[in-house]
């Protein structure tokens, strides 16, 4: 074998046969098999899934396997019957088969592609079997001001039927960035949406009549439930859950304990992990611990401000967070309940060791492995699947090795 031939080896390792390595042509090292014998194989031999890692972590060996390529992928849902739904954040919906086949689904909404805005969030509801209802956000708008929406549809075979928007926040704005964005169920059968402060100056997250910097409790149809923290309306918006979020992008409801983790986008050192409550405020911009860009001052008032909830932990240095999945299989038996936490611009996970409510370890997963990590999901077979913001960017699942 050269020393290309030997990197392939290496690279597309699972999946590949002993024929697919010419063992059925006799062929000196190094030599090509004939033309016919090529094209034979590389029929046989799907381009997916392929072992891209194999890698020691402080407790668990384990093996990365790409199993598509996509392009800036966003999110990642599991549909039942086998293969994913992904989202593009150019606006393509996605299903990716087990090897690595894309179809496009048809009935997608119109979504305003412009800097961080696109093609956002994907989960099924749970009662996908039943009901077919595939749940979408999206920034919405024209050249000049956005928004960001949430929209569901039927999937039906490669189509989105009853395509439905179920909710808009309530002020379009000119910056095309911090659409928050992050879906995730409550195991009442309601809905949390982030929803990120749109990167407008003055900050907009400490005015409660405005969706921007906030995290949303909706019905299955977008409405507000009854039991919402402000849900008269009279002293905030009736769908806010919590308030003071700068730009949501990591969301997990813990099984079981329901309790909902959050990681969000502070501004140069001020990513966060916060456990979110009901009716709280969780002080973006009057606390925190990042500094602006431009200036190196620190934001607000104060790291820690009283009536103001101080985050569980901060990401240091920058993680800029999106993604967060908590391992609740047994599949990784040294890494049950940790939180896993993508990180983009340090190209990482933050696997973070959780007692107590609060964060007692931290190791760095896939350092510089596979790209900008925008999602991480526990799949329900156990596995951590995982897509990278990448031009080339892909599906991987994590493996015990
Ligand atoms: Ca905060």
């Amino acid at each position: 074998m050269t020393y290309s031939d030997r990197l392939l080896f290496l690279v597309i390792g699972v999946g590949m046969t002993l024929t697919a390595c010419g063992g059925d042509t006799p062929a000196a090292a190094g030599e090509l098999p004939p033309a016919e014998a090529r094209a034979g194989v590389a029929e046989a031999t799907p381009a997916f899934p392929r072992t891209v890692l194999e890698t020691g972590t402080e407790y668990q060996p384990i093996k990365v396997v790409q199993l598509a390529e996509l392009e800036n992928p966003w999110a990642l849902a599991f549909l039942p019957d086998g293969g994913y739904l992904v989202t593009e954040r150019g606006g393509r919906l996605l299903r990716v088969d087990d090897e690595g086949g894309l179809t496009a689904i048809s009935g997608v909404p119109e979504v305003a592609v412009r800097n961080q805005g696109g093609l956002l969030d994907v989960v099924l509801h749970p009662d996908f079997e039943n009901n077919s209802w595939v749940y979408l956000t999206y920034s919405l708008g024209d050249r000049s001001e956005t928004t960001t929406a949430l929209a569901r549809g039927r999937l039906d075979g490669s189509a989105l039927l009853d395509v439905e928007v179920l909710f808009e926040q309530d002020r379009r704005s000119e910056p095309g960035r911090h659409y928050g964005s992050r879906l995730a169920w409550m195991e009442d059968g309601t809905l949390l949406m982030s929803i990120g402060d749109r990167g407008s100056e003055p900050p907009r997250a400490q005015d409660p009549m405005d969706h921007a910097g906030t995290l949303l409790r909706l019905t299955e149809d977008g409405g507000v439930p009854a039991d919402n923290p402000f849900a008269d309306g009279r002293n905030a918006l009736p769908e806010i859950y919590s308030t003071g979020h700068r730009n949501i992008q990591g969301l997990v409801v813990l099984p079981g304990s329901g309790a909902i983790w959050a990681t969000e986008h502070g501004p140069r050192g001020g990513d966060e992990l916060n456990l979110v409550r009901p009716g709280e405020n969780y002080g973006w911009p009057r606390a925190g611990k990042g500094r602006d860009y431009r200036t190196e001052e620190m934001y607000g008032e104060a790291r820690s401000v009283e009536g103001l909830v101080d985050p569980v932990y901060e990401f240091l240095p920058t993680l800029a967070p999106s993604g967060l999945a908590v391992v609740s299989s047994d599949r990784f038996p040294r890494w049950q309940g940790n939180l896993l936490a993508g990180g983009l611009r340090p190209e990482r996970i933050a696997r973070l060791v959780i007692e107590n409510d609060d964060v007692v370890h931290e190791e760095s997963l896939l350092l510089q492995a596979i790209g900008r990590i925008r999602d991480v999901r526990e799949g329900p077979d156990g596995h951590i699947y995982v897509l990278t913001d990448e031009g080339e960017g892909g599906l991987y699942r994590i493996e015990p090795n």
